[in-house]
């Protein structure tokens, strides 16, 4: 199969699919959309996604948009190695993680809402680190339901193709992690991972060369 991600650099959607991708160890082509200059906005990209967000992956000319979908996509796809425990439980515990990223959090701190946050007088930096820390305060709890990073044979799965770029964002947007050990020993240990290091927006290839 031939698979092209269309995405940008520091988008927190191409970035979850950047790391299912890269743990499920398949081969993919990066055709970036600069959202800065509004090239999702453009007639090419919305030929591709009419919704104009990032990321779309096309699979053999066929187009598969929003990141959630795309991520069961190839979990479906690419069964082995699973991103998702064999445990119903487990399953549901690691869904509401991502769901609490995903459509709690995420939707809140994305550029168009922050454009109209600054638009209506606000400061879209606070605006985005008071919603990132509601997730994070959401989230520490629920990971006690997970096996811990530590574990003996703990690999990194869905959980973390959300948590990491929330730990990005985070990160940019100076929300200290401090108040959440757990999250930030997963992420510390699902960042050692070479398929995760290869997702960092730093390491794609429309990010500005390192000053
Ligand atoms: N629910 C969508 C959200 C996609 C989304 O919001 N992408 C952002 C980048 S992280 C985007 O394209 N933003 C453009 C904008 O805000 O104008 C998904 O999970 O794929």
């Amino acid at each position: 199969m031939a698979l092209i991600l269309h995405g940008y650099w520091r988008s927190g959607t191409s970035h979850r699919v950047r790391i299912g991708l890269n743990l499920k160890g398949v081969v993919y082509e990066t055709r970036p959309v600069n959202l800065l200059k509004g090239e999702h906005t453009g007639a090419a990209y919305r030929a591709l996604n009419p919704q104009g967000l990032a990321p779309s992956l096309e699979v053999d000319g066929r187009v598969l948009t929003q990141s959630s979908a795309i991520l069961e996509w190839l979990e479906e796809t690419y069964p082995d190695p699973p991103l998702l425990p064999a445990d119903p439980f487990d399953r549901a515990a690691v869904r509401a993680i991502a769901a609490v990223v995903g459509a709690d959090v995420h939707p809140l701190h994305n550029m168009r809402v922050g454009r109209e946050v600054q638009a209506l007088g606000g400061d879209p930096k606070a605006w985005n680190a008071r919603w990132i820390t509601a997730g994070l305060d959401a989230l520490e709890p629920l990971l006690a339901a997970l096996p811990p990073p530590e574990a003996p044979g703990w690999r990194p799965g869905l959980a973390e193709c959300y948590l990491v770029p929330l730990g990005y964002a985070a990160d940019r947007f100076e929300v200290d992690l401090q108040p959440y050990p757990r999250l930030a020993a997963r992420l510390a240990q699902a960042q050692a991972y070479p398929a995760i290091a290869a997702a960092h927006p730093d390491r794609q290839p429309d990010a500005p060369p390192a000053s």
